[in-house]
């Protein structure tokens, strides 16, 4: 689009470029400015049009994007324009995730890199490394409170640590995230050091006060993130005799986006880490960026425009890179974290699925899909070219944040069923088996979410104890059936590590004093390699799982169907303990594959007349894509087996 205060502000800027980067062959860099260049203008007028140094921030902006494409390596361009070709790439169901901590999974980031079969032995070609950098000992939130943002840890390497990995994962086509931290830094950051010097430039990249007046106005809406161990939203720093804004940790600053400054040194990050060859950025807590008094100071408008800046200012240096929103919060406001169209106004590629994520926990435990039933029918439409990142388990606690409404309408009440969950998860619900801990309880709000690893959420750990080969075999059958739903749901499948090996909960933590308060740690476990060889030996636990995994990650692939192309459609199956959906091939309608999963502990049946409005033949014969055998049909009904799933497909 023309327009044309913005285009002679261009014309300015380029003239008034450093000569070392007019010296450059910036061609792709001006094409690609221009194209972007007027979207780019409005949202930085918007967010910081009021600034008398507004021209002069608006220069440092392009200087920043212009350094970030000269840094770019010609093989990373390269990448960048053949993705720019085929912008879809990501949709496909050719791509399996999985999360990790460098030190839960290997010993260092250069024995990562000698670990890599380990993904491919499974499956895996996209891997998100978990924070990596700089962080202080004790008071690092599992590396979310970042000291130095280029720095890597030098416990587990450095940056040509990362590169080698890098390289490896580029070797073998398996796709590199990270994450940027964008909402905070750690108080022991220069950044923070310095305003606590009390040096006003960097003060103005945090939000601080001189006393409780404004913190209080804000505390009257903005709910807490970790109420047990770091209740309010402020800090009294004694060096600086002021309040500082700490929304998660009070070690953790937030950072102040209403300044350009910070915009543009967070902007300078995410290109740096772009130019180390990673693909995929992971964007934490994206839905804190932005605060205002008298609201929750979550999902605000400026937090999306901010996001969308970011996209388009990464759309000029390093368009191949993709952006994962890591907003844990309600359907309606997720959505929007994929922008506001797909051309115009676009945020992140990717978003996690946390609703679903915690729909099928509750599935789980009340052995009925009533409930994710309404959650996935009420799941807003994504934009075309954005993706879900389902998953079972993350690094992170169970959350039960659904909709009020959809538990309503499920049949239950909202806070007698929320409670029902957390002591179903925490072992305090009699029949249960499961092994998790509360985390995080608010006596205020009555809230409370779940922390413990999938295997013993799922019952595993109970099992093992006992030694009963049925309690055994039920939860190995949960473990996978979660499974079959995030791989065949549409979007990119996210494991975690030691889930494809039934990773039991690590309860080591608790003599860790660094640890000791957050029992998120309990679902961060080291993997135990002579343990994890079992998954060769027949009988094993591990054996079964893995292989069980790894089977269905190689059909996945090969299933078209499973490519994420808002294809799904979900059906009422009358039959309140199967989730069923089908997923077709977008192109091929006729490619399709039926989906079911029984989440209770009886055999169910699902009678095929009651979807046969969907195209579905009730007299078709079918066969499952993952055992390769016909279910148990008769009278037009299929059987299924306790906790049991099926990818069928009419022969
Ligand atoms: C994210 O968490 C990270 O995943 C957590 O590990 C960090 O502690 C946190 O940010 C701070 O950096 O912000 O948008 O346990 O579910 O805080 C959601 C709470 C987040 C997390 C939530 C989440």
């Amino acid at each position: 689009m023309y327009e044309q205060v913005s285009h002679s502000l261009l014309n300015a800027i380029l003239d008034d470029l450093k000569p070392e980067i007019r010296r450059q062959d910036l061609r792709h860099f001006y094409t690609r400015l221009g194209a972007n260049f007027y979207a780019i203008y409005s949202l930085f007028f918007k967010l910081y049009g009021q600034r008398e140094d507004f021209n002069e921030q608006m220069l440092r902006l392009v200087e920043t994007m212009a350094k970030g494409y000269i840094n770019r390596s010609a093989e990373l361009e390269a990448v960048d324009i053949q993705r720019e070709q085929d912008h879809n790439w990501f949709l496909s169901q050719k791509w399996v995730g999985m999360a990790l901590y460098t030190t839960g999974f290997a010993d260092s980031l250069a024995d990562l890199a000698v670990k890599t079969p380990y993904f491919q032995e499974l499956g895996v070609n996209l891997v998100h490394i978990m924070p990596i950098l700089m962080c202080p000992t004790g008071k690092s939130d599992g590396g979310y409170a970042v000291s130095d943002f280029r720095q890597i840890d030098d416990r587990i390497g450095n940056l040509n640590d990362l590169r080698q990995v890098a390289e490896e994962f580029k070797k073998r086509d398996i796709l590199l995230t990270l994450d940027i931290v964008l909402n905070h830094t750690s108080d022991e950051h220069e950044w923070a050091k310095k305003a606590a010097k009390g040096e006003r430039r960097y003060q103005d990249y945090y939000y601080i006060f001189d006393n409780r007046e404004i913190p209080d106005m804000f505390e009257q809406s903005m709910p807490e993130i970790f109420p047990e161990s770091d209740p309010g939203n402020f800090t009294w720093n004694v060096e600086m005799q002021k309040w500082v804004m700490t929304v998660f940790h009070n070690y953790q600053w937030d950072l102040n986006y209403s300044n350009p400054e910070v915009f543009i040194e967070m902007l300078d990050i995410i290109l740096f880490w772009a130019n180390q060859g990673v693909d995929i950025l992971r964007l934490d807590a994206v839905a804190f960026l932005w605060k205002k008094i008298g609201s929750t100071c979550q999902n605000e408008r400026n937090a999306h425009l901010i996001l969308q800046l970011l996209k388009d200012c990464c759309q000029v240096t390093s368009p191949g890179v993709l952006f994962i929103a890591e907003a844990i919060v309600a359907p309606v406001e997720v959505i929007k974290y994929f922008g506001e169209d797909a051309i115009i106004a676009k945020e992140c590629e990717i978003a996690y699925n946390a609703t679903f994520m915690s729909l099928l926990w509750d599935a789980i435990a009340t052995q009925n899909t009533k409930l994710l039933y309404q959650g996935i029918k009420h799941l807003p439409a994504k934009l075309e070219r954005a993706t879900w990142l389902n998953y079972v388990r993350c690094h992170d606690d169970i959350g039960f944040g659904f909709d009020d409404n959809d538990v309503r309408a499920a049949g239950y009440e909202p806070f007698a069923h929320r409670k029902f969950l957390v002591d179903y998860f925490s072992g305090h619900f009699e029949a249960s088996p499961a092994r998790g801990m509360v985390f995080m309880r608010n006596d205020e709000t009555g809230d409370a979410r779940i922390c413990g690893s999938l295997a013993s959420l799922a019952g595993l750990e109970a099992a093992s104890e006992s030694g009963d080969p049925v309690k055994t075999e039920i939860a190995v059958n949960k473990i996978l059936l979660l499974h079959s739903l995030i791989l065949s749901f549409g979007g990119i499948p996210l494991l975690y590590n030691g889930d494809a090996l039934g990773v039991v909960n690590d309860y080591s933590y608790q003599d860790d004093p660094s640890k000791s308060s957050d029992n998120r740690w309990i679902h961060r476990p080291k993997i135990n390699w002579e343990r994890a060889d079992l998954r060769k030996k027949q009988g094993t636990v591990e054996y079964t799982l893995f292989n069980a995994m790894k089977k269905m990650i190689a059909i996945r692939k090969e299933t078209s169907a499973f490519a994420d192309y808002n294809n799904r459609e979900l059906l009422d199956v009358r039959n309140e303990h199967l989730l069923c959906f089908l997923r077709f091939n977008h192109l091929r309608p006729s490619e399709r594959v039926l989906v079911v999963a029984n989440f209770d502990a009886n055999p169910q049946y699902l009678d095929l007349e009651v979807i046969a409005g969907s195209g579905i033949n009730p007299y078709a014969q079918f066969i499952d894509l993952y055992n390769g055998c016909k279910p148990t049909q008769y009278n037009r009904q299929i059987v299924l087996p306790p906790y049991q799933f099926y990818w069928l497909t009419e022969i």
